[in-house]
């Protein structure tokens, strides 16, 4: 019998809230939560890196290219090496895939229980720029046997399998938001204390908004319905919010109302976004508060992986909103 879940109290730090939350399931063991710590830890250490980048010479360009053939900034890549390097330590995880790698990065943890998607710095492109960029993971418990290497099922179990998922925004303030399956909890990262203090307990997405994110100047290229939307948008007068960092826009739209939406255009036939690593972790959370995420035909969550870096057009956000988007039959 689950004991009745009571939301703590705004202030409390993330370790006090996971170890509440783990009480509530009487048969947690804790590795979950350990994955969370150290998924926290990684935070904050590339939030230090993130900070200092003005400073340090990390920016600009690396020679090589990630496996989307776009030039890796360095801070993707340290932050990409940052959180291996804290889930390795960790261990509870056996195995990761990660935007900026073509397989499976095997941790040498053969008994950890899970295995973790991420995308580790999505919109860096906006690095340069001090714009706001964030993390995105996304945790399975693993169905390879225990004592074993990570396997490429381990990773294509599809979006209801997750066990839970987030995204680490580094923007004004850090922010940790992240949903084990009972509702979106959000928490600001005070550096002086080195805490997470739960800030926005029980996210869910407001009623009604008109706020829309977009390339509009891709609109040549989405399909008729798209544009037409778009234009009702504009008739209704909706505010157009664009800045062209995942994380940071479905934040906000999260707090605010909205809709983010990625449709297909001549560059990226099949979408942008990423379905793995970037899509599935904000559909469970858009899902978890309230909010919806679909392709245009099906929910995210229900599409059926078959590579780890496969794309997907994208509409999340409020459900009022999204529901525009269903491709009319
Ligand atoms: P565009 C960043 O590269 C990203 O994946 C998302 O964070 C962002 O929303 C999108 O691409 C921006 O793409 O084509 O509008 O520059």
């Amino acid at each position: 019998m689950q004991a009745a879940v009571t939301v703590p109290s705004v202030g409390i730090t993330l370790d006090r809230f996971i170890l509440r939350k783990q009480k509530t399931f009487p048969s947690a063991t804790g590795d979950l939560s350990q994955v969370l710590r150290d998924i926290a830890l990684a935070g904050k250490i590339i939030n230090r890196e993130i900070n200092r980048f003005g400073l340090a010479d990390i920016t600009g360009d690396t020679a090589t290219d990630n496996i989307q053939g776009e030039i890796q900034q360095k801070l993707d890549w340290i932050a990409h090496v940052r959180f291996i390097r804290a889930l390795v330590n960790g261990g509870e995880v056996c195995g990761i895939i990660s935007e900026e790698e073509a397989g499976i990065i095997d941790t040498g943890n053969p008994e950890g229980k899970y295995v973790i998607a991420m995308d580790p710095l999505d919109g860096s492109s906006n690095i340069d720029a001090n714009v706001a960029i964030g993390t995105i993971f996304s945790v399975y418990r693993r169905v390879s046997p225990l004592g074993t290497s990570p396997t490429v099922e381990d990773f294509l179990q599809g979006g209801r399998q997750q066990v839970a998922a987030g995204y680490i925004l580094y923007g004004s303030s850090t922010m940790l938001v992240y949903s084990t399956g009972c509702g979106v909890d959000g928490f600001t990262y005070e550096p002086t204390l080195g805490e997470y203090i739960l800030s926005h307990p029980n996210l869910t997405f407001p009623a009604y908004s008109k706020t829309f994110s977009c390339n509009e100047s891709n609109q040549r290229d989405f399909p008729p319905f798209v544009v037409q939307r778009i234009q009702e948008f504009y008739e209704q007068r909706f505010s157009s919010r664009y800045i062209g960092s995942f994380v940071a826009d479905f934040h906000r739209n999260l707090i605010k109302g909205g809709i983010y939406l990625y449709p297909p255009t001549q560059t990226h036939i099949q979408g942008k976004l990423r379905l793995i690593y970037e899509c599935y972790p904000m559909a469970f959370l858009a899902e978890q508060a309230g909010g919806k995420a679909i392709d245009g035909q099906q929910p995210i969550l229900d599409i059926i992986p078959n590579r780890f870096h496969q794309r997907t057009p994208l509409y999340i956000g409020s459900s009022h909103l999204v529901d525009y988007f269903e491709i009319p039959s």
